[in-house]
């Protein structure tokens, strides 16, 4: 066979043209050579039984069972460590003021101050001292002679230069926080009575009535009139049966007068409550 292949090989360069080279017919023959080195493999006879081998690696892991039936409960485990401090809560409400501390210690002495020229400061003071005293007396003279107030040590006695019957007198006192002026002793009503000639009048209503029952008379606060009174002469007569009010005249006597005629009074104030 194979020199027939050899042989058709040749037949096949004869009939190519000349124009072939060599090389060209070489390396066709070379493959034609190599075409015919196939070999037809025919199978033997059955060899005889191997060895048992080696144990093979281990196979992969089988699919997920079903999930087991619940267990029994176990006993209680035991108390565990105190846990860590929680937050801090939310701030609570103010309490209640607490009594006043006992007095501290005096503080430090502080530093010595630095000497000034303090002759004519307290010329200057002096000198305002002066005319501080000067207004004073002014003033004074304003309330005590055009104003119409006197004033004792825990009274003053104002005349009030408004025409008003004697009920209505004692209520404008009132309103103010006093009461018509109360002669209760020999002070007081040379006071009241500077204050009606002070003033250039000839008299003024007193708090002296005896509106509740006639011939006792009060004074203003209700007290009844004691030992000292300055009645004038024929006074109180209750002239025409109705007189049951009281007036002063400049001197500083009394007299029993109608309460609705009208006329100034005098108020009278606790200097400790105005
Ligand atoms: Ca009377
Ligand atoms: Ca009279």
């Amino acid at each position: 066979m194979s020199m027939m292949k050899n042989g058709l090989s040749l037949s096949v360069v004869l009939l190519s043209t000349a124009v072939l080279s060599a090389l060209r017919s070489a390396h066709l023959q070379h493959i034609a050579e190599e075409a015919c080195s196939v070999q037809i493999m025919v199978p033997g006879l059955k060899g005889d039984v191997g060895e048992k081998g080696e144990k093979g690696a281990p196979g992969r892991p089988g699919r997920v069972g079903p999930p087991g039936e619940k267990g029994n409960v176990g006993d209680k485990g035991t108390k565990g460590e105190m846990g860590r401090h929680g937050k801090i809560g939310p701030a609570g409400l103010k309490g209640a003021k607490g009594d006043i501390g006992e007095q501290g210690p005096p503080g430090p002495a502080g530093e010595t101050g630095t000497p000034c020229e303090c002759g004519q400061m307290r010329k200057r003071i002096g000198e305002m001292d002066i005319m501080v005293a000067q207004l004073t007396n002014e003033l004074n003279f304003i309330k005590y002679v055009v104003a119409g107030t006197k004033e004792t040590d825990h009274k003053r006695y104002v005349l009030q230069r408004e025409e008003k019957q004697y009920t209505d007198a004692q209520a404008y006192c009132q309103a103010k926080g006093g009461t018509l002026a109360m002669p209760k002793d020999e002070v007081a009503n040379r006071m009241i009575a500077s204050c009606i000639s002070d003033a250039g009048l000839t008299r003024a209503f007193i708090g002296i009535n005896d509106l509740e029952k006639e011939g006792s008379f009060v004074y203003s606060d209700q007290s009844p009139l004691q030992t000292f009174n300055k009645w004038r002469s024929g006074e109180p007569n209750n002239a025409y049966d109705e007189e049951d009010c009281a007036e002063m005249v400049a001197s500083g006597g009394w007299t029993d007068v109608a309460c609705h005629i009208t006329m100034y009074f005098v108020c009278e104030f606790d200097k400790e409550t105005i």
